[in-house]
């Protein structure tokens, strides 16, 4: 989910004519869907790139034990299919865990959905899954369900998720061939006994299809996960995209493969690489030509709690929920008045990012040899440019071209500016974001200082911060405008000649 589309109306991504390649879910792209598909995803951080700038989410870890090993996985931390290694979570019964749903959704007015993803496979763990799921519904109508697996006994739990009202399942899929499948996972646990090599990864294969169809067949919406690894799975996604997309799934989520030797996995032990920005992206974009694609996933830990992005765990551990007076009722009338004024803010934000496309369509007459450009923005939320550059820990990028402005994806960075002791370190931190930052040509934010403007700068990435409060793709727009007026997007100038020249 993905992108607002300047100047599109109509057309999911990929699935019926998004003209930027390939999307998931902003608004413009699920205006066709129907009804019902976009009352399931209009407010879910995950499956709408443009509601994760507005809604929020979180995990519970109740999930500790799982059915198959992957090689980038190692038990000690997370569920690497969904979250990201090197985090431990605090492990939580099904009591434990609603209470802490109740005390961040009565806090956290942008929460709408609540995510089983870990620490384990949820469906290895049934019984504390369900019995999670079963007391949500009963106490917290108003927060949507989610849950996260590999796949394997997912055939066989169908019915079950369907009892509970789940309207939102992820299965990480990383292959179609069980060839492939052999150098991910070295064994499953099934039918009681461990099956390894191909074998165990033909019946995983299996399972993940046939569950993947029974869930879309009962009118689920599934989103696939797939782990890119170079040189094991890159090559195959392409294939895997399509195979899911022909059985149902709604959303592919490609996610670049965390693997350090510090993490214990195989894949990390054996120097295996993840993937760059630059091979992700090219991945997506191809992917994208079948599927919509997710592009905004923060391969999120599975107790995280917040906006995507940000983690506000640390303010909701069990100690201090334990302490918490929730009136939920009272919690869940503030939260919609809190969605009602989100919702006003989003058409408004539509209107406006209509009238950019206007101007530049206007341009359009006058240079027609032009490129897309990559801009970062520094955002905490509202879908508006609002952040600081020096307190922003990561910046989302955006494509803008003469037809549309795209989200890219999202790029992590140290704190620029933390203040106190680190101020010492300042040049090295800059000097990695501008290396993090590598292919962006601006970068959007509500402020910035005199220092990293001028190494910015040099570095030929354009400081901005003319467009405080304003959209997103409104500001792109503009500032691509701009360039394209000033012949700075001239499909024969690009940085690299332009410095070349001066
Ligand atoms: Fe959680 Fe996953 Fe549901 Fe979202 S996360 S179970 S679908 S509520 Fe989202 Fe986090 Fe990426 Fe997952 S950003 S890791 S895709
Ligand atoms: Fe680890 Fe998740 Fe794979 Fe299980 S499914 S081995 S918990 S990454």
């Amino acid at each position: 989910m993905e992108l607002t589309v300047i100047g599109q109306t109509a057309g999911e991504a990929g699935a019926s004519g998004c003209s930027s390649s390939g999307c998931g879910g902003s608004s413009d792209q699920l205006s066709h869907l129907p009804e019902h598909i976009r009352a399931k995803v209009h407010n879910h951080p995950c499956y709408s790139e443009e509601a994760h700038h507005h809604y929020a989410r979180m995990h519970v870890a109740v999930a500790p034990a799982c059915n198959i090993q992957c090689h980038y996985c190692n038990r000690k931390y997370d569920c690497a299919n969904e979250s990201r290694p090197g985090v431990v979570s605090e492990l939580l019964t099904p009591d434990q865990a609603v209470k802490k749903v109740m005390a961040v959704a009565a806090n956290i007015p942008q929460m709408t959905v609540l995510g089983i993803a870990g620490p384990g496979d949820p469906l290895a763990n049934p019984e504390r899954t369900f019995e999670t799921f079963r007391q949500l519904t009963e106490k917290a109508p108003d927060i949507k369900l989610c849950v996260s697996t590999n796949g394997l006994s997912l055939p066989e739990q169908v019915e079950e998720l369907c009892k509970h009202n789940i309207d939102h399942v992820t299965i990480t899929i990383n292959c179609v061939d069980p060839d492939v499948g052999a150098k991910i996972y070295p064994w499953i646990f099934w039918n009681n006994r461990r099956v390894k090599g191909r074998k165990a990864a033909e019946i995983l294969i299996k399972q993940q299809q046939k569950g993947l169809k029974m869930l879309t067949e009962r009118g689920i919406l599934v989103k696939v996960n797939s782990v890119m690894i170079p040189g094991v799975n890159d090559a195959h996604l392409e294939e895997v995209s399509k195979v899911v997309k022909a059985n149902g799934a709604f959303l592919h989520n490609v996610m670049p493969l965390i693997a350090e030797a510090e993490h214990g996995t195989f894949f990390g032990v054996m120097g295996q690489r993840g993937p760059t920005h630059t091979e992700l992206q090219a991945l997506q974009d191809k992917c994208a030509g079948d599927m919509n694609m997710m592009r905004h996933c923060r391969q999120c830990r599975a107790d995280a709690v917040g906006m995507l992005g940000e983690d506000r765990g640390d303010e909701f551990t069990m100690d201090k929920v334990e302490t918490m007076e929730i009136d939920y009722a009272a919690a869940m009338q503030r939260r919609a008045e809190y969605h009602a004024t989100i919702e006003a803010n989003r058409e408004a934000q539509k209107s406006q990012s209509g009238q950019s496309f206007v101007s530049l369509a206007s341009i359009k007459v006058n240079r027609k040899e032009t490129r897309p450009v990559l801009m970062a923005v520094a955002t905490s939320g509202g879908g508006v440019i609002n952040q600081h550059f020096g307190h922003a820990k990561e910046f989302l990028v955006y494509e803008a071209s003469m037809t549309d402005v795209r989200f890219i994806g999202h790029r992590k960075v140290d704190l620029y500016c933390s203040g106190g002791d680190s101020c010492g370190d300042a040049e090295t931190t800059l000097q990695k974001i501008i290396r993090a930052l590598e292919g962006c040509e601006a970068v959007l934010c509500s402020k910035i200082g005199y220092e990293p403007w001028e190494q910015l700068e040099s570095a030929g990435i354009q400081p901005n911060g003319e467009h405080a409060l304003e959209p997103i793709e409104e500001a792109v727009a503009a500032v691509y405008a701009e360039m394209v007026e000033n012949g700075l997007a001239d499909k024969t100038e690009t940085p690299a000649q332009l410095q070349a020249g001066a």
